[in-house]
């Protein structure tokens, strides 16, 4: 990407809709607007919004809002211009092509994000999370997002480099003085700071898997025996009767994945083909797919009939048996396996059972957590990095190594930490970071 050019898109999903916003940023911004755009009245001043018209070779185009930012005071830090013109399919993009053709280019997704980076208007953390929020699907995930935008966690990185950076500040300045050796009271206040950064980095560390499933939800499947009743728990759990149920064994015969948010968490339940032995090709392919379904699973239900007396089988790992149709058994009766009792006709249980996945997962406490710092896979590959430089830092500090050894260890963590929010070299990621944006954003 260049940063000097003029970028131009239209950063409203496309369709009918009331409004669509035209964005463009670069210097030949202005000069773009004074030949498109002719004010109603007076004419435009940064950061107020003006009423004017679209011009094309003499015609008007539209009647839109315009808002315009000046160099520095913009979201990329570059001139920009904000045009709301009438939504609709073909509008917006005839107004883009009519900038393009006045020396903008069209922008590449995220380019916008990407040099509002560059010009120092956020770190990168920041930046993923603008793109998280707008990737949000559930109350928490919008939490969290809201919260790295704030930028909680970029601050926390960036206090973490400045420890790692006093240590090496300390280490260095005995290395320039090679006749003095650490005394050994200088040298443990010096393996303690490590130590206390490397579990900062621990703690954040323990956030992945919260991070991931505030992300990308939760992977539920959906299996056991014909007519045992999980289309009735997938229909009970999203709320709708999305798939079809019967008294006839065999009746779900595809897998069916839906998403349902629970406790502000998004589940995408797959229910599955009943696992039974059958020389039916077309039900043969549905039981692979519900093996095909289990693979990928964080979370199995594996639902039994509570009313049939069955052998208790062996759970896997994040597996949950669910005792089904409970509301058959006489009241008080006991169940002879151990499982979790519902009722997928009275929805009896489903609340114990929701809270039973949201432990599987280990986020049952994130509906109530004050703050919700959740780290993404590129900050866990880095903090992962950072930490295993210090472990070796300290090695070599405890087995008195030459301290020089010790201070590349603190660099190489020093520069891993600074990659997580741009402060060091992150040329070669930039274009994967912000590729995955919207473009327009
Ligand atoms: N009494 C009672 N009946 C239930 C309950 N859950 C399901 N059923 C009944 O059990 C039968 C089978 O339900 P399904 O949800 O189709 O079962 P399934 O496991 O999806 O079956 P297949 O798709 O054939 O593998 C239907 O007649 C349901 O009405 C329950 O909690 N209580
Ligand atoms: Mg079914």
């Amino acid at each position: 990407m260049n940063g000097g050019d003029t970028i131009a898109a239209i950063a409203t999903p496309p369709g009918e809709g009331a409004i669509a916003l035209i964005r463009i940023s670069g210097p030949e911004t202005p000069k773009i607007l004074s030949a498109i755009f002719k004010p109603a009245g007076k004419p435009a001043s940064p950061r107020f919004a003006t009423l004017g018209t679209i011009h094309e070779s003499g015609e008007t185009r539209d009647e839109v809002l315009l808002t315009t930012f000046r160099a520095p005071s913009s979201f990329t830090g570059e001139d920009v211009a904000e045009i709301a013109c009438h939504g609709g399919v073909l509008l917006a993009a005839h107004i883009l092509k009519l900038i393009l053709r006045h020396g903008a280019r069209a922008a590449d997704p995220g380019e916008f994000s990407q040099r509002a980076f560059i010009n120092g208007k956020m770190d990168l953390t920041r930046a993923e999370a603008v793109m998280d929020i707008i990737r949000a699907r559930t109350p928490l995930a919008l939490r969290a997002a809201a919260h790295q935008l704030e930028g909680r966690l970029g601050d926390e990185i960036l206090a973490l480099r400045n420890q790692v950076l006093t240590t090496v500040a300390h280490l260095e300045a005995w290395i320039d003085f090679p006749d003095e050796d650490i005394d050994p009271a200088s040298g443990k206040a010096l393996m303690d700071q490590i130590q206390g950064t490397l579990s900062n980095i621990q703690t954040l560390l323990a956030s992945a898997d919260e991070g991931r499933v505030l992300r990308e939800g939760v992977r539920v499947a959906i299996v056991g025996s014909p007519n045992a009743g999980k289309s009735s728990l997938l229909n009970r759990l999203l709320g709708m009767e999305r798939a079809i149920v019967s008294a006839i064994p065999g009746t779900t015969r595809d897998t069916i994945e839906e998403t349902a948010c629970l406790h502000g968490i998004l589940f995408r339940l797959t229910d599955t083909a009943g696992l039974r032995e059958t020389s039916d090709p077309v039900e043969q392919e549905g039981v692979a797919r519900s093996g095909r379904a289990l693979e990928q699973a964080d979370i199995v239900l594996h639902v039994i009939d509570a009313t049939l007396s069955i052998d208790p089988p062996q759970l896997a790992d994040r597996e949950l048996l669910v005792a089904n149709k409970c509301d058959l058994l006489a009241p008080g009766a006991n169940l002879p396996i151990r499982a979790l009792r519902i009722s997928s006709r009275t929805g009896e249980g489903l609340e114990m059972l929701v809270n039973a996945m949201l432990e599987t997962v280990g986020v049952a406490h994130l509906g109530s957590s004050p703050t919700l710092a959740a780290i993404n896979s590129r900050h866990q590959a880095l903090l992962e990095k950072a930490a295993s430089a210090l472990t070796r830092a300290l090695t070599l500090l405890e087995t008195k190594e030459p301290a020089e050894l010790a201070a590349v260890e603190l660099r190489a963590s020093l520069d891993a930490l600074g990659q997580i929010v741009g402060a060091t070299d992150t040329e070669d990621i930039l274009g994967e970071i912000f590729s995955r944006f919207c473009i327009g954003k």
